[in-house]
């Protein structure tokens, strides 16, 4: 039997290449060798405000983003997370598994809610909705960008301590965090992964940009003082888009500082604004194909698909904690 891949989006803001390259671009690569489950997690949407009409059109907008990255609905499930309400039930069982202590130590709600009394109790236990969504399919690797690296520890404790307390239950899952892109950092600030919510729309490239508007972004990018185009970690914003140029060009990591040697930065982000234009063209194109009801249908089979797997999973719980 094929082991089995968990991953998800939020369906807020837009989807950046550091999105695409961290997570995406895998979940593609590994759908044939496992079988995978795609999740777009409208539940932790709302762990923030969201306007509710926009957050609809959202959620149908990143399956069209799956598609378009190549996530093929005949080989994955794709699905809302909302549409199995499995995944709020197990939150609540493992939220009385969850010690605050954890969940306190967790450096993106402290990011997120900014140490706020305001912010919300679902900001600070949604890590446990997300160990809620892998624990539920009895996943065995997680595909995710390197930010969701302590959230993955805690979803293993979760289980381990759940297993221990009541008897084997949930796969411990493995993260997948790709050696290369697993954290794109922001053009402005690149000591700051590229992120959704900055504030600062120059500091990412967003999948949907049009090429005038990535070009701008990469002439304007801040770069390092120095000349040289090579990979140096005391060299954080070249290595970051040399990163992003050997990535997206698919030229071997070796070859992309022989590629430029000699060559000044005006010519380096003239040739990476040329590569990731080229890149996202066809993603673009293919954003466009799929209609309302086609995604809908998708995401319907997926749904149908992913409750089946949650439900046995669920009742198990509840039949070992002496729930029903
Ligand atoms: P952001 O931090 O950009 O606001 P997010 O991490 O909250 O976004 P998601 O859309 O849910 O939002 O993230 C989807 C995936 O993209 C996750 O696996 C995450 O680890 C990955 N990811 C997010 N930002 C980056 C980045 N800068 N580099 C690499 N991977 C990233
Ligand atoms: N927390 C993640 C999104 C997410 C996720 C998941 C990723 C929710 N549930 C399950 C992998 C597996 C984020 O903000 N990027």
């Amino acid at each position: 039997m094929k082991k089995r891949i968990f991953s998800g989006a939020q369906p807020t803001g837009k989807l950046h290449i550091g999105n695409y390259l961290g997570a995406l671009r895998n979940w593609v690569a590994l759908q044939t060798e496992y079988e995978s489950f795609y999740c777009i997690v409208n539940l932790h949407a709302v762990t923030l405000p969201q306007d509710p009409s926009t957050l609809k059109r959202k959620t149908l907008d990143l399956a069209r983003i799956y598609l378009a990255a190549g996530v093929d609905p005949e080989v994955s499930t794709i699905f809302i997370q909302s549409d199995v309400s499995e995944h709020a039930e197990l939150a609540w069982v493992l939220n009385c598994v969850a010690r605050m202590g954890e969940l306190e130590r967790m450096t993106q709600f402290k990011d997120k809610g900014k140490g706020e009394e305001r912010a919300s109790v679902g900001l600070f236990t949604y890590p446990v909705l997300m160990a809620s969504d892998i624990l539920l399919y009895q996943t065995d690797l997680v595909p995710v960008g390197q930010d969701q690296k302590q959230h993955l520890e805690l979803t293993r404790d979760l289980a381990e301590r759940f297993n221990r307390d009541f008897g084997e239950t949930f796969v411990v899952p493995d993260p997948y965090i790709p050696p290369v892109g697993a954290a794109i950092m922001s053009l402005k600030e690149p000591q700051k992964k590229m992120s959704k919510s900055d504030e600062n729309e120059a500091a990412s490239i967003f999948l949907l940009d049009d090429p005038d508007t990535i070009t701008k972004k990469i002439k304007k990018a801040v770069t390092d003082s120095g000349t040289a185009i090579t990979f140096d970690d005391s060299r954080p914003a070249i290595t970051n888009l040399l990163t992003i140029y050997h990535l997206l060009s698919g030229l071997p990591l070796e070859e992309c500082e022989e590629h430029f040697a000699g060559k000044g930065y005006g010519d380096f982000k003239k040739e990476l604004a040329e590569v990731t234009v080229e890149f996202l063209r066809p993603f673009q194109a293919k954003v466009r194909e799929f209609d309302d009801a086609t995604l809908k249908a998708i995401l319907r089979r997926g749904a149908e698909k992913a409750s089946a797997i949650a439900s046995e999973t669920l009742r198990n719980v509840y039949e070992r904690m002496g729930i029903r």
